[in-house]
């Protein structure tokens, strides 16, 4: 006994805690050259890399200096395990941080790797609210396998803002449901970046996807990458001279430098312009940057990439984990989009909409009779609910039942993904053959017209959605929400008062089911499951709707778009 505590002391002093300031503001910036307001962290964007060792307590103080836009952020791919209240997501886990509103985050850092922060607020972060997140561990496996580290992120970029993009995608006169396409690619949310190579050394290159829509294909002239984890997790390693990163991934890559210093080398990432559905025009459809070996002699002019990528799917996990077996629970999403009563394109999740409830998910756990919580009833219809049992084996299936590919992301766990049909492949029956050892991964693509299958241990109480990666579909509803062991977290979890202040400001109820009804649980009536009409993202003050979007102004905004629908 006397052991074990000595070693949660010495557990208790090595860890830190690492504080951050923030002041969430406008800027101007011009990272491809045309120069546009973008969100930043005290007057600086890019944003702030968030760096910490495994254990450590992360504690972010967040203050709401955008006077016209709502806040929140999520640290994706952190298990926020005990941690509930700290995932991010409005309308879920806390509610809106208003304008001149201050929200602290406070939560282990867990596990290791490379993940990223980001705004998920109502359609915000590709404004530019999103950063990496470097979550070191002294024993991770490949430890010793580098020299120095280097950190990229690729990103789809827009010259518009998302409140004036969000209500012309999700409108009559969109009603195929044609995404704005992305204006630019960015590299380090810049371009023509550089990096300084030393000849011989070995860089461990953590590629983070911090994108809106658009999966990037990233290569290296002439340096074969070796992939040693994905999504945070360390993989068996793995050569390839391109990777596809969808939103929201991460490939851990390592590559060594040539021996001499005679020249210099371009690195691609390229938009995968199969993903757009309009006839747009993208003028920047790749961002270049440069391994610099040599500032004397100059920069390659010229490189005709190979992208022929690796399939993530055959990564094997370092720690060799089996694929989970007898499945306790299992979860069927079959996803689609259909047009509603407006005729807006919208996204459907067994018919079904997401739409945000009148309390937050878990605050809806947290205040419900210990009766009700394991009723998914209580969650209401629109907030796609499935609740799960402590400890259970549980099985995602998502059909995907759309012509587009889709990056499926689940907040609280790196999961199994057991099976991933091809474009067009019958949906999942249970029959196909599944992975023995299942990359483990938090965003996952689903090809078109074809299931992916994961599954995981429900070992991390929580609500967690379960959404598509893609900005654009988040705001058309294609989110479910998972109640992982919600009888776990009643008396566990307390609310912050500083959220709850945040709630008050937001005059957003605290308490009750999903419509706010705390005297009778299984009365859902006014709990929202159709899809308010306008989407202004996170202005707090909405342009005077339906005249707006009827007035010559928003005519402009729209032929300003090019070649938009
Ligand atoms: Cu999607």
């Amino acid at each position: 006994m006397k052991y074990l505590c000595v070693l949660a002391w010495l557990s208790a002093t090595l860890a830190a805690t690492v504080t951050y300031n923030w002041d969430i503001n406008w800027v101007e910036a011009a990272p491809d050259g045309f120069k546009r307001p973008v969100i930043g962290i005290n007057g600086q964007w890019p944003c702030p890399t968030i760096e910490a060792n495994l254990g450590d307590t992360i504690i972010v103080h967040v203050y709401n200096g955008l006077v016209n836009e709502t806040t929140g952020i999520h640290f994706h791919g952190q298990t926020q395990t005990g941690t509930g209240t700290m995932d991010g997501p409005s309308g879920v886990n806390q509610c809106s941080i208003p304008p001149g509103g201050t929200f602290t985050y406070n939560f282990t850092a867990n596990p290791a790797g490379s993940f990223w922060y980001h705004s998920h607020n109502k359609g915000q972060y590709p404004d530019g609210l999103r950063g990496p997140l470097i979550i070191h561990d002294p024993k991770d496996v490949y430890a010793g396998s580098y020299d120095e580290e280097l950190t990229l992120t690729l990103s789809d970029w827009y010259y518009k803002q998302m409140p004036v993009m969000l209500p012309l995608y999700l409108n009559p006169d969109n009603s195929a449901g044609v995404e704005p396409a992305p204006n630019s690619t960015l590299v380090n949310d810049s371009q023509n970046i550089t990096f300084a190579i030393t000849p011989g050394k070995t860089y461990r290159l953590r590629v983070i996807s911090v994108g809106n829509f658009v999966g990037q294909i990233f290569e290296v002239e002439d340096h074969e990458m070796t992939i040693i984890a994905v999504d945070s997790v360390p993989v068996h390693q793995a050569s390839t001279s391109s990777i596809y990163v969808s939103v929201g991934q991460r490939f851990d890559v390592l590559f060594t430098a040539k021996p001499t210093a005679t020249k210099n080398y371009f690195f691609i990432s390229s938009i995968d312009q199969s993903m757009i559905g309009g006839d747009f025009e993208i003028t920047y459809p790749n961002a270049y940057g440069y391994l610099v070996y040599n500032p004397k002699p100059p920069l390659p002019a010229v490189y005709q990439p190979t992208f022929s990528w690796i399939d993530d799917f055959t990564l094997v996990p370092y720690d060799n984990e089996p694929i989970l077996g007898t499945v306790d629970h299992q979860i069927v999403i079959n996803m689609n989009f259909t047009n509603d009563a407006y005729d807006i394109n919208r996204a459907v999740i067994n018919g079904q909409t997401y739409v945000t409830q009148i309390v937050p998910s878990l605050y809806t756990v947290l205040s419900a009779p210990a009766v009700d919580v394991m009723n998914p009833l209580i969650y209401g219809n629109g907030s796609n609910p499935f609740v799960v049992q402590y400890d259970q084996v549980v099985e995602i299936v998502i059909n995907n039942y759309d012509t587009g590919s889709h990056p499926w992301y689940m907040h609280g766990h790196q999961f199994q993904v057991v099976y991933r049909g091809a474009m067009d492949t019958p949906f999942w029956d249970g029959t196909q053959p599944v992975s023995a050892i299942p990359v483990r991964r938090d965003v996952v693509m689903v090809n078109t017209m074809a299931s992916a299958v994961w599954r995981f241990k429900a070992n991390n109480p929580g609500v967690f959605l379960i959404h598509c990666h893609i900005e654009w579909h988040v705001e058309a509803g294609l989110q479910a929400t998972l109640f992982e062991a919600p009888d776990h977290l009643q008396g566990a979890l307390t609310i912050p008062a500083d959220h709850l202040k945040v709630c008050k400001t937001d005059n957003t109820p605290t308490v009750g089911n999903a419509a706010g009804n705390s005297k009778n649980w299984l009365d859902l009536a006014g709990a929202p499951v159709v899809a308010p009409r306008y989407d202004y993202g996170s202005l707090v003050t909405p342009p005077a709707t339906a005249k707006m979007l009827r007035s010559r102004a928003d005519m402009r905004a729209r032929q300003e778009m090019s070649s938009w629908p």
